[in-house]
């Protein structure tokens, strides 16, 4: 096994890699910036590194300062956690020609999922219901635009094929608007990401968020860890994500699952990875891969006993999968409650000093986060500072304990969005199951 791992990821992520790391008996080595020199997982990792100044571009993006923390401290590969450059396909090929193992799947798979356009090529390819589209990149012909959305039928939608995560969209509902709306998709994806090139999709009016979790080794084997939903989101940032999907027949969700594993093995897919989905009317239908460990990964934990940072480590060192289909248990229900430092109605960040801190606890009761009583938040990343997770027999049991530990939690000097989460536990329609991906908006939007 590795002797040492380089988590190049602060926040709550860099102690959850961490704590795999030690579990595993791997020395760890953290990264920081001058605004992360306080933390935690900097305090318990066996070494660490500061990288540069607060600002993201000049640390935590910054490649050559990563990759010469891994030379001086001899770590033999790189995590990159979530975000920042962790679905970089140059940051993985810079790490791999410098001669360490990047935990991740090979760059050019990176570059392939990162291409949205040549992504769903290849899944459709590989047998993956997608949804119906331009299947490929949108022509200059303005006849050629023009059949196209007749063929697919409005409502439609036009993506950027450098974009993803919600950035360069725009719906069409007419033949009168369409060649216009295509042009300025077009101007604003080479001014976004450099690349003109957009496709066309039915526009999907109601569909929930319905994601499945895949680990592929080396070797060509590959599972499916089922499902997740994460609906509940507000301008593509999700804010509670539960495994499994609720209200979805099993036999579709096997189904589904096995031909995401089927796909991985046909591409020579390798590590964990997410296949995003969105799910109306009884249907699943592919819009993007995404080749990380994601935030809401610690649900499929919960739901099917496996530590996925582990098993990213062992694939990534060149370990066969141990596990087979047959052998991924699903068990019972877990939800996600991600922690933000922000206002819980207007979203804007609350940075700042946490004054007082307790956190819940008891039977199915997880935390995940890096902060401490004394705490400052840095204003400059991303505000989530944790994850608040419960696990049940069922989805029940599941909320009664998020309601339980929400009425626990205790989180001083900063604002949160704890109260946001309190109301949505006891949403009747939440309560219910299956919200589509537009509910929180709309429930939000009734409610300023
Ligand atoms: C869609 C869609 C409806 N129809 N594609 C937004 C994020 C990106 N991953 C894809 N997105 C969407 N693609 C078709 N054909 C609606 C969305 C969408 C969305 C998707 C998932 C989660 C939240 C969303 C919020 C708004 C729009």
């Amino acid at each position: 096994m590795f002797d040492k791992i380089l988590i190049a990821n602060r926040g709550e992520i860099a102690l959850r890699i961490l704590r795999a790391c030690q579990e595993m008996g791997i020395k760890t080595v953290t990264v920081y910036s001058q605004a992360d020199a306080e933390a935690k997982y900097v305090k318990l990792s066996d070494e660490s590194v500061c990288i540069g100044p607060a600002a993201s571009n000049l640390s935590y993006l910054n490649i050559p300062a990563i990759i010469s923390a891994a030379e001086v401290t001899d770590a033999q590969a790189i995590h990159p956690g979530y975000g920042f450059l962790s679905e970089n396909a140059d940051f993985a090929e810079r790490v791999e020609k410098s001669g360490f193992t990047f935990i991740g799947p090979k760059a050019e798979t990176i570059r392939l999922m990162g291409d949205k356009v040549s992504a769903k090529e290849a899944m459709r390819k590989a047998g993956v219901p997608c949804v119906p589209g331009s299947d490929g990149a949108l022509s200059n012909d303005p006849k050629e635009i023009m059949d196209a959305a007749k063929k697919v039928g409005y409502p439609i939608i036009i993506k950027a094929s450098g974009g993803g995560g919600g950035r360069g969209m725009r719906v069409v509902h007419t033949d009168a608007a369409l060649l216009n709306a295509v042009s300025m998709t077009k101007n604003e994806a080479q001014a976004a990401f450099g690349n003109p090139t957009v496709y066309m999709e039915k526009f999907l009016e109601k569909p929930r968020h319905v994601e499945f979790q895949i680990l592929a080794d080396n070797y060509k084997n590959a599972v499916h860890l089922w499902d997740r939903d994460c609906s509940l989101q507000r301008r593509h940032q999700k804010i509670i994500e539960e495994a499994p999907a609720p209200g979805i027949p099993d036999r579709l969700r096997e189904k589904i699952g096995i031909r995401c594993a089927e796909a991985c093995k046909k591409i020579g897919y390798r590590g964990a990875g997410t296949f995003e989905f969105l799910y109306e009317n009884g249907e699943f239908f592919f819009i993007e891969m995404n080749t990380r460990l994601q935030v809401e990964h610690t649900v499929t934990e919960m739901i099917t006993g496996l530590d996925l940072v582990q098993e990213q480590i062992k694939i990534a060192y060149g370990e066969k999968l141990s596990l087979r289909q047959r052998d991924v248990e699903q068990r019972g229900h877990a939800i996600e409650c991600r922690i933000n430092a922000e206002d819980p109605y207007s979203f804007v960040p609350s940075p700042g000093v946490i004054t007082r801190l307790h956190l819940p606890g008891g039977p199915g009761v997880r935390i995940d986060t890096h902060a401490y009583g004394g705490y400052k938040v840095p204003s400059h990343y991303d505000s989530m500072i944790g994850k608040l997770i419960t696990y049940g027999k069922t989805r029940e049991q599941a909320i009664a304990r998020m309601k339980i530990a929400l009425s626990e939690i205790v989180i001083d000097g900063i604002k949160t969005n704890v109260p946001l989460h309190r109301d949505l536990m006891d949403d009747l329609s939440y309560q219910a199951g299956g919200v589509s991906i537009h509910y929180l908006e709309k429930k939000l939007g009734i409610k300023s």
